[in-house]
């Protein structure tokens, strides 16, 4: 009766209201720490892969976002590794201040934690080519915000700890940092995937770290198996663009070994292999 209420409510009452009903991250009921997203079979989304701080390449995938948005259902998915520069200027402060809000105003809008903003909250150094990236990035927090760079350091690790594992759609593609797990036998392992913490977890390090070599075909189809998924699509490794790996598919969107890929995935056509995702490739 209140909600409804009389035609005298006040407006700041009203848009009280309107605020409330308005589904957003920050509500209780969505759950801050759900480790795997599930999409319907409504729209579109597009897939993008490691950034590593590239704050140009970052500014083209918002703007190809914001174009998409505006079709209604649609989602953007950022797999991880948004930090950590691999060549030329570190925009990852950038990048993270601009992800939060977002993140946190959009629920169509799904960030997947990589293994580099995992080794940023554990405090685990990850190196490229021997510089320790986990370091470098303090160093940074340290020349921009002075005093206040553990405050900062702090809050992007709360963050960090907030970001789901995978998405699953319904037409069956799951999506990842990096992967194939072998020790992941079930959706409920993903599900409750953090539960033994981010530290010493062999199925967290090898969801945010397996690369070709670690596994073969073989292992990307029993995992599909396990989750019921007929594709998967991960980025973690630099490859030209696009590659096949059985029906596993690695993007690579920013930092690459030719060309920046993503995926414009149509959430409504059925997908039978990671080939079907074939046409669905778009290049920056
Ligand atoms: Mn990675």
């Amino acid at each position: 009766m209140f909600i409804n209420g009389p035609s005298t409510t006040s407006p700041t009452i009203c848009a009280f209201f309107r605020w409330i009903q308005v589904p957003k991250r920050t509500d209780i009921w969505y759950m801050h720490t759900e480790k795997l997203v599930n999409l319907p079979a409504k729209g579109r989304t597009i897939v993008v892969t490691d950034l590593h701080g590239n704050l140009e390449d970052f500014n083209r995938y918002l703007q190809i976002w914001e174009d998409f948005e505006a079709e209604g259902e649609n989602h953007f998915i950022l797999t991880g590794d948004f930090i950590h520069s691999m060549n030329g200027p570190d925009g990852s402060v950038e990048i993270l201040e601009s992800l939060m809000p977002l993140w946190e105003d959009s629920e169509n809008f799904h960030l997947l934690l990589g293994n580099h903003e995992w080794a940023s909250l554990t405090g685990i150094s990850v190196y490229k080519g021997g510089f320790n990236q986990t370091l470098g990035f303090e160093f940074i927090l340290k020349e921009k915000f002075r005093d206040g760079w553990m405050t900062k350091l702090e809050e992007y690790a709360e963050f960090f700890k907030k970001l789901s594992l995978a998405v699953k759609t319904e037409n069956k593609v799951f999506i990842s940092h990096a992967g194939p797990p072998h020790s992941i036998k079930s959706m409920d392992d993903i599900t409750n995937i953090t539960e033994a913490g981010y530290t010493q977890n062999e199925k967290l390090e090898e969801i945010l770290w397996n690369r070709y070599g670690s596994y073969r075909e073989e292992d990307v189809e029993s995992f599909l198996k396990a989750v019921e998924c007929n594709a998967m699509i991960v980025g973690h490794t630099p490859v030209d663009g696009v590659k096949l790996i059985g029906n596993q598919l690695v993007v690579s969107s920013s930092y690459s070994s030719g060309r920046k890929a993503y995926i414009e995935l149509d959430l409504e056509k059925e997908i039978e292999n990671a080939a079907d995702l074939l046409e669905m490739v778009k290049y920056i």
